[in-house]
C-alpha cells in the first residue's frame, strides 16, 4: 500500500471504499483519499488538455475543407472538442484546484497531453482517420470512465461520449468515401491509415504490466478496464471496418483468434511513445507554440470578463 493511503484514517478509507464497491458515486462535497483526488486531477486535467490541443491538427484543415458540407462537420467537431475541455477543467476545478493553474501547467511543458495530438496532419484523409481511429479510441475510453467512480467526471463523460460517436461515424464516413473515389484517394486514405493505426493503439497507455497507475485507479474504480482491456476492444471494433472499405493495416502480425475472437496483435513501439509524450513527437513545439499564442491572444477577453464580474459583484 503506498503511504499516501496509508496516512489516511483506515476507517474513512474503509468507508469510502465500501460506497465504491457498491456502486455509489464519491460527489465533490464527500470525504475522499487526498491520492484519489490527486489521480483524478492528474487524469481529468490530461484529458482536458488533450481536448483543446486536439483542436490543433485539424482546426489546420479547416480553411482547405474540400466542400461546405466538409467545412461545416469539421467546424462542428472542433468546437465540441473546445468545449470538451471546457467541460473537463470545470469537473476537475470540483476537486478543488483551478483552472488557470491546470492551463499554466500544460503552457510551461508541466502536464501531459495525449501522445496522438504530436503527429502532423499531412493530408486531408488523415481528417477523416482521426476521426475514425482518434475519435474511436476517446469514444472506448471514454465509455468505460462513464462508469467511473467519481459523479462529475462519470457525468462529463456521458454527454461527452455522445459527440465523440458522431465526430468517429463522420471520420469513417470520409474514409469511405476516399476509398470509393479515384485511385488516389483511396492511396490517400491508405497512407493515412498507415501512419495513424500505431500511435492511436498507444493512446490507451502502456500496456498493463508497465503502466504505473493502473493499480490504485481500478482499485478505486476511476478506470473499470485495463489499458489492455480497451486497447484490443478497439482493434476488434475497428479491423472490420478496414476489411470491408478494402485498407489494410501496418501490423504484419495482426491476425484473428477464432477461440478468443480477438484480433491479436504486433508489437507497439513504446520507445516512440515515450519519447513523444516526454516532448520529443514530431509537433510538440509547434503545439506548445500555438496553445501559449492563443493564452496571450485571449488574455483581453479573460481581463475584461474578470473585470465586468468585479463590477456586477460591486453593484450587486
Ligand atoms: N498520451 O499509468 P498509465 C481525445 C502517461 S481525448 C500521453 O497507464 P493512466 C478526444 C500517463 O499519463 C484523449 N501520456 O496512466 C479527441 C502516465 O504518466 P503520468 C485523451 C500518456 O492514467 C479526439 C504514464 O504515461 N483521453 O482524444 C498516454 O493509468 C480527437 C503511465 O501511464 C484521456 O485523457 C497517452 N496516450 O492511463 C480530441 C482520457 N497514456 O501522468 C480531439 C482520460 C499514458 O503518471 C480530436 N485518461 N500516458 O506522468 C485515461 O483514461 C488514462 O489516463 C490513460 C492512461 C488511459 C490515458
Amino acid at each position: 500500500m503506498s503511504k499516501e493511503i496509508q496516512n489516511e484514517d483506515p476507517k474513512k478509507l474503509a468507508e469510502f471504499e465500501a460506497k465504491i464497491n457498491s456502486g455509489e458515486k464519491i460527489e465533490p462535497k464527500d470525504w475522499m483519499p487526498e491520492l484519489y483526488r490527486k489521480q483524478l486531477i492528474r487524469m481529468m486535467s490530461q484529458h482536458a488538455h488533450s481536448e483543446v490541443v486536439g483542436m490543433l491538427p485539424e482546426g489546420n484543415w479547416i480553411t482547405r475543407a474540400p466542400s461546405l458540407r466538409r467545412k461545416l462537420i469539421l467546424l462542428a467537431k472542433v468546437q465540441d472538442e473546445a468545449g470538451h475541455g471546457l467541460y473537463l477543467y470545470n469537473s476537475a476545478e470540483t476537486l478543488g484546484v483551478d483552472r488557470g493553474e491546470l492551463i499554466n501547467q500544460l503552457l510551461q511543458g508541466k502536464a501531459k497531453y495525449s501522445n496522438i495530438f504530436n503527429y502532423p496532419t499531412l493530408t486531408w484523409a488523415d481528417i477523416g482517420v482521426i476521426g475514425w481511429f482518434v475519435d474511436g479510441a476517446a469514444m472506448v475510453n471514454q465509455t468505460m470512465l462513464a462508469k467511473c467512480s467519481y459523479g462529475p467526471y462519470s457525468r462529463a463523460m456521458l454527454r461527452i461520449t455522445k459527440e465523440e460517436a458522431f465526430h468517429n461515424r463522420q471520420g469513417y464516413e470520409l474514409i469511405a468515401q476516399l476509398c470509393a473515389g479515384t485511385p488516389e484517394q483511396k492511396q490517400m486514405a491508405q497512407d493515412s491509415v498507415n501512419r495513424w493505426w500505431f500511435p492511436s493503439l498507444m493512446m490507451f497507455g502502456p500496456p498493463d504490466a508497465q503502466s504505473p497507475n493502473s493499480e490504485i485507479l481500478m482499485r478505486w474504480k476511476i478506470k473499470t478496464e485495463s489499458n489492455d482491456q480497451l486497447r484490443q476492444r478497439f482493434i476488434n471494433m475497428t479491423v472490420p471496418q478496414a476489411i470491408a472499405r478494402g485498407l489494410t493495416l501496418p501490423d504484419p502480425d495482426l491476425k484473428f483468434n477464432p477461440e478468443t475472437k480477438n484480433w491479436e496483435y504486433g508489437k507497439l513501439n513504446w520507445d516512440e511513445f515515450y519519447a513523444v509524450v516526454n516532448g520529443k513527437g514530431i509537433c510538440n513545439k509547434e503545439r506548445m507554440e500555438a496553445r501559449i499564442n492563443a493564452h496571450e491572444n485571449g488574455r483581453w477577453v479573460r481581463e475584461a470578463a474578470l473585470t465586468y464580474s468585479l463590477k456586477r459583484q460591486t453593484v450587486n
